[in-house]
């Protein structure tokens, strides 16, 4: 240990949603505590996804902390579906109401984690050079936090401006007049294309495979319906607890097939024009794990799409063939199928004619070349485990987190993972953190990580292990999970699948998230608290 490294009784990595919460938590305890934020400031996926069009898809008041009455009652969310600076606000207040900046430091990038036994501390290395030792170590590094970029050849040599969302830059970008491409049609670029084509010269979309995608109907929220809410918020919350997906839309339990077609497709019509998820977590759970459901619905989404584009041959394009709705990530949007009925705008299917390689003026497909000034890479992240890989995590016997993790994560619980004493994962891999409402997960993930850190300080523990069996058999009910539903075969980041990450390609399952909802994970939870936490090994 060298003369400079600093000792904290927990380090917590990150301060996005997850980072935040848990430095409350654990400073309202009198825990020394320190955050270590790679970033120049706070606000984690908020501070850096700043796109046009990068917004909730989970109502604002869904989406933001239930745990103080105060900051409920002072808060005003203008929007049902709040945008990035607005969420980037949102989070600076907490921090400033709570006084939890002094608790970060920022450029803090932990490079490496090594476990000591003999000491039973984490040495966390900085970057920078800085060390630091911590007892336990809180990760909140993000799910969605290391961006993938493609590799086609000749990207460096493009003349013009080009970015990763993630990475879009604080200053303004000019977009008024200029050729902008856009690769990638998931979440993020759905978002983008439609903020954008009426703000652009020309519009070029680069699209791999089609997104299933329905309306967000997003609103402003007045004085009024926002003192409605607040009156409301502890039935708001206590929905999103009894939800799957955390969130107030409950599913329809009548029976998919109790229900006559025309009622189904009159129930569909409706949901389609209600806010937010009301579509994917309030309809017939049928739809995830039976065909002929899944079939019906996808059909009844594809004909809304052909009801919105113009030309029928552009509507197919944009309709997936390969996967059934609901079975990637649902991105939602806001007159997104309307922006290819603008002259401007143009789609390039790139399975006809994929991308040969990016050049001085822009990008070359098989089919010609499209001149451009700006490409937007909309390509996704190494999801839910990209955060682990990056850091060197060493623990007992020296043993690499990676080598690990190699073929796809294995925890106990979403939380801990046998091998790496005192290191616990808030919104970590097989969590419901990446497949249900974030926060609602991530705050129940903070409670939970300061209760066993609390038992620990109680019982003056210093080691912490989730047992092999344990971890065994969580990984079994991920896994089981998983296979139930037909989404086990879809090639979206839910499943670990990302073309441009390696070791992460079609063919190869990873079970990276808990499907089963959050109710059901919190089962498994409070009964680990509740009976003093038997499977993890303590001393
Ligand atoms: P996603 O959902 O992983 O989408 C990435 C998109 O980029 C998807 O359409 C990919 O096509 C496409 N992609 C990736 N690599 C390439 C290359 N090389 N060429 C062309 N197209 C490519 O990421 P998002 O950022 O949209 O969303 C992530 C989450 O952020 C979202 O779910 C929300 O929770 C917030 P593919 O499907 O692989 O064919």
């Amino acid at each position: 240990m060298s003369a400079e490294t600093r000792h904290h009784q927990v380090a917590v990595i990150g301060t996005g949603v997850s980072g935040l919460y848990q430095l409350k938590r654990l400073i309202d305890l009198g825990v020394d505590t320190l955050a270590l934020e790679a970033d120049d400031d706070l606000g984690g996926t908020w501070y850096r996804n700043r796109y046009p069009g990068a917004r909730f898809d989970s109502e604002s008041y869904t989406y933001g902390y239930s745990f103080s009455k105060e900051l409920l009652d002072e808060w005003h969310w203008k929007e049902r579906f709040s945008s990035q600076p607005e969420n980037l606000r949102y989070l600076n207040y907490v921090a400033d109401k709570f006084d939890l900046r002094r608790h970060m430091r920022f450029g803090a990038r932990v490079e490496t984690l090594a476990w000591d036994e003999g000491e039973r501390l984490w040495h966390l290395g900085l970057s920078g050079g800085e060390t630091h030792t911590a007892r336990f170590v809180v990760s909140g590094i993000g799910v969605l936090s290391v961006p993938a970029l493609p590799s086609y050849e000749g990207m460096d040599d493009f003349a013009g401006e080009s970015f990763h969302t993630y990475w879009w830059p604080k200053e303004p970008v000019a977009l008024e007049g200029r050729r902008v491409g856009v690769i990638g049609t998931g979440a993020t670029g759905i978002q983008v294309i439609a903020d954008i084509a009426d703000r652009v010269g020309e519009l070029t979309v680069f699209q791999r495979r089609p997104n299933w995608s329905t309306p967000l109907n997003n609103s402003p929220i007045s004085e009024t319906e926002m003192a409605e809410i607040r009156a409301r918020y502890d039935e708001i919350f206590a929905n999103c607890a009894a939800s799957p997906g955390g969130f107030e839309h409950t599913p329809d339990r009548r029976g998919f097939w109790n229900v006559s077609r025309e009622e189904r497709i009159a129930f569909w019509d409706q949901l389609y024009d209600r806010p937010g998820f009301a579509i994917l977590s309030g309809n017939f759970p049928e739809i995830f794990f039976d065909e002929a459901a899944n079939r019906e619905i996808s059909e009844y989404v594809a004909g809304r799409i052909r009801r919105r584009v113009d030309d029928p041959r552009l509507a197919e394009k944009l309709i997936p063939k390969d996967h059934g709705f609901g079975m990637q990530r649902l991105p939602l949007e806001t007159r997104y199928f309307e922006a290819y009925n603008r002259d401007n705008v143009h789609l390039v299917d790139l399975s006809e004619s994929p991308i040969e390689r990016i050049n001085e003026g822009g990008i070359q497909t098989r089919a010609g070349h499209h001149d451009l000034d700006l490409i937007v890479y909309a390509t996704g992240f190494d999801a839910i485990t990209g955060a682990f890989d990056q850091m060197q995590i060493r623990g007992v016997d020296g043993q690499l987190l990676g080598d690990k993790w190699r073929d796809g994560p294995s925890t106990y619980l979403g939380v801990l993972t046998h091998g790496f004493p005192n290191l616990l994962m808030v919104a970590g891999p097989q969590s419901v953190s990446g497949s249900t409402n974030f926060p609602r997960a991530i705050e129940r993930g903070v409670d939970w990580v300061t209760e066993l850190l609390e038992h620990a300080f109680a019982k003056g523990y210093s080691r912490l292990e989730a047992q092999p069996d344990a971890e065994r058999e969580w990984v079994e009910e991920v896994v089981r999970v998983q296979e139930g539903l037909l989404l086990r075969r879809s090639k979206g980041w839910f499943t670990g699948y990302n073309a441009n990450v390696a070791g992460h390609q079609e063919g190869k399952v990873r079970y990276q998230a808990y499907f089963a909802g959050a109710p059901r994970y919190r089962e498994f939870l409070e009964k680990a608290a509740a009976d003093g936490y038997p499977r993890i090994e303590k001393g």
